[in-house]
């Protein structure tokens, strides 16, 4: 039996998950997501993608912005949309590290090296969210979803290293107040 999940609407939109299954290793088997790939009319084929009418958008962070916009959560003023630039882009950086650690043959041998660069990345996001209840100021705006995401995932490496940053701590369980669905899809993704 598939598994269901009921959940509040909070945005008032409407959509069909579609999911490609690949099977497990090591007879992976991708072919219902390439027999498709070409013939969606995306312009850079990829997953995730969102296809809203006439919009068809890849890219994770450009579909998060599509969606945004649409719900008012870029940030109001200059200085708010300034600060979730930035801190999108931070997200992508050290998403990437995370990436090239996790996927490398050496993982074993490179990650005592990356857990020496954790305290000082943690205390940049503490520094730059300071007081705020959200990174880009008072409201949530769509980098929240990001940086709730790279904060949850480096206590995995490092349980301990969020210990010293109460705002870190607790803009995670605000986050998780509001969003236990968004919490709940990461437990089962991670
Ligand atoms: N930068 C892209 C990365 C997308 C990506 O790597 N997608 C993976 C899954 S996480 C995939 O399987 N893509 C299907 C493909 O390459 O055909 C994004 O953020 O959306």
């Amino acid at each position: 039996m598939p598994m269901i999940l009921g959940y509040w609407n909070y945005t008032d939109s409407s959509y069909e998950e579609k999911r490609y299954t690949m099977g497990d290793a090591p007879d992976v088997d991708r072919s219902q997501w390439l027999n498709e790939k070409f013939k969606l009319g995306l312009d850079f084929p990829n997953l995730p993608y969102l296809i809203d009418g006439s919009h068809k958008i890849t890219q994770s962070n450009a579909i998060l912005c599509y969606l945004a916009r649409k719900n008012n959560l870029c940030g109001e003023t200059e200085e708010e949309r300034i600060r979730a630039d930035i801190v999108e882009n931070q997200v992508m950086d050290n998403r990437m590290q995370l990436i090239m650690l996790c996927y490398n043959p050496d993982f074993e041998k490179q990650k005592p090296e990356f857990l020496k660069t954790i305290p000082e990345k943690m205390k940049l996001y503490s520094e730059f969210l300071g007081k705020r209840p959200w990174f880009a100021g008072d409201k949530i705006t769509y980098v929240d979803f990001l940086t709730y995401n790279i904060l949850d995932q480096h206590p995995i490496f490092e349980p301990k290293c969020l210990d010293v940053f109460s705002n870190l701590k607790n803009f995670l369980a605000h986050f998780e107040v509001i969003f236990p669905l968004f919490f709940l899809v990461l437990i089962f993704v991670t």
